[in-house]
Parts: C-alpha cells; structure tokens; sequence
C-alpha cells in the first residue's frame, strides 16, 4: 500500500528527470550510472550582457565560442561538464607566451578557475579595450589548441594566431601547477569561485547567479534520486 501509494507519488518526477539522466552520454569516456547520471551541462544561449560558452562540447578540447566581442561589464559564463577523469580550466594567458599564465600587472593576476568539472565560472568584463586571452591548463590541453580570446583583433594578435602559438607550443607544453580559483583578471574579472552547475540547466536562461545555481542542482540531484528509488519500488511492485 504505501509502496504504491509512493511510486505513484514519485511518477511525474521520473518523467521529468528522465531527459537528464537518460540523455546522451557527455564525452567519448565510458559513462557508469553515476555518470550518465550527471550529464554534461550545455550553456544555455547567449542574451544581451550574458556570453555563455561551452568548455570542451563534445569532449573535444575546444571552447564554444572560442572568440567573442564583449563590451564592459559583460558577464561572460563557462560551463564545465562533469566528465569523470576531466577537468579543465579558464586560465588567462599571455599573448607572448602562450600556455603560461599571464604575468601580474599593478598587483593585478590573471583569472583562474583552477581546474574545474560540472561547474560555472563566470567573469565581468572590465576592460573592452584590451583583448584578453586564455587557455586550460589541463595537462597537454592547451598544446592541442584548447584556447579562447575575448575582444582578440581582426588584425595582428588575432584568435587565430592565439591558437597556432598554443599548437606550435603542442607536445612541449610545460605542466602547470593547479592552484584552485583565483578571482581577479586583467581586462576581465571573476568576482567568485566557480559554482555547481544543475545538470538540467541546458536551455534554461539566467542561469548565471550562483546561488540560482547551486538551488538548481540540489533540485536535480534530488529529484535524479527520488527517481531512482522510485524505479526501484517501481520493479519490485511488477516482480
Ligand atoms: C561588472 O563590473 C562593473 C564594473 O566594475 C560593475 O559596475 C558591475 O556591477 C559588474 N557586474 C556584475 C554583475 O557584477
Ligand atoms: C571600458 O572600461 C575601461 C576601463 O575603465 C575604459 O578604459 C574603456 O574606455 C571602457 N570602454 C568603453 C567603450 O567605454
Ligand atoms: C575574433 O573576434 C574579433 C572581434 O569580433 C574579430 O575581429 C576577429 O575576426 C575574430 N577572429 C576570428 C579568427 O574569428
Ligand atoms: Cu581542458
């Protein structure tokens, strides 16, 4: 009777939680429950003031978009997936010396998300007359041309050329140290550590709060739960 009582209790959250959990697997990497479980986050679309941008769709070790305009006091939010055994970072960078992190200017760092999974990372711009580069410091990553730039020129220290100085660095890339977030940034600033990202948060708008955010994942994560179990009561009431 209760048993019953609560599958059907639970039914509605099975349907809705279903797309996340049973949707396609993130990254090349052999997903188990507890993966597939926890899907990679897709950046919902841009708005005016919001650049969202996808870190490594697909796997692939790229950033989307890579090269964006963005004008002062733009919010611009990168969206980590949860890929187990993968993470990745938005590193500021030098354009004359690519895969290093850039050097301080007045005191002022470079951001850093430090390496990061299933999380958003979000910076403001400060500074639309500078291009701002960047990279991941995950091992090998940047060699393999895993860079963004921000406001980059159409001429000279273009997206482009960032991108051929981060392949021709390739396999002699150096091993960075990883020093967790660093907020802060030249040109572009974070203003706070990378939050938890909800799962579910592909196509959802305004999602850049992060404590929108992390409600969003408790949500999910608890719904993913009550439908699992309630799967559970689900088959022993069938058996
Ligand atoms: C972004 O930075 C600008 C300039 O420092 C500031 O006025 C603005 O409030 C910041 N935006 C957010 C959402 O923090
Ligand atoms: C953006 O802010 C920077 C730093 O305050 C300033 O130098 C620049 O002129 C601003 N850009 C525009 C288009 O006003
Ligand atoms: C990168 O963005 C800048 C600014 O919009 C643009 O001028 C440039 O052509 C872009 N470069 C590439 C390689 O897309
Ligand atoms: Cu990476």
């Amino acid at each position: 009777m209760f048993a019953s009582a609560f599958t059907l209790a639970f039914l509605p959250l099975l349907a809705v939680a279903s797309p996340q959990i049973y949707g396609p697997a993130p990254g090349p990497a052999p997903a188990t429950s507890a993966q597939a479980a926890a899907a990679a986050p897709s950046a919902p679309p841009s708005t005016s003031g919001q650049i969202n941008i996808d870190v490594a769709p697909g796997g692939n070790f790229v950033f989307s978009p890579a090269n964006v305009t963005a004008s002062n006091g733009t919010l611009i939010t990168f969206f980590f997936p949860d890929v187990a055994g993968v993470s990745h970072s938005i590193t500021q960078g030098d354009f004359s010396n690519p895969c290093q992190p850039i050097a301080a200017q007045n005191g002022q760092n470079g951001f850093d998300s430090g390496l990061q999974a299933g999380t958003q990372f979000t910076l403001n711009v400060t500074n639309d007359q500078i291009p701002i580069y960047y990279f991941c410091k995950f091992p090998t990553h940047c060699g393999l041309g895993m860079v963004g730039s921000i406001n980059a020129p159409s001429t000279g220290n273009t997206f482009d050329a960032w991108m051929s100085a981060a392949l021709k660095v390739g396999s002699s890339e150096q091993t960075l140290q990883d020093n967790g977030p660093q907020t802060g940034g030249i040109g572009a600033v974070a203003t706070a550590t990378p939050a938890a990202t909800a799962s579910g948060s592909a196509g959802s708008s305004g999602s850049s709060g992060s404590s929108g955010s992390s409600g969003a994942m408790a949500l999910t994560a608890s719904s993913a739960m009550a439908a699992v179990f309630g799967l559970g009561v689900a088959m022993t009431l069938l058996a």
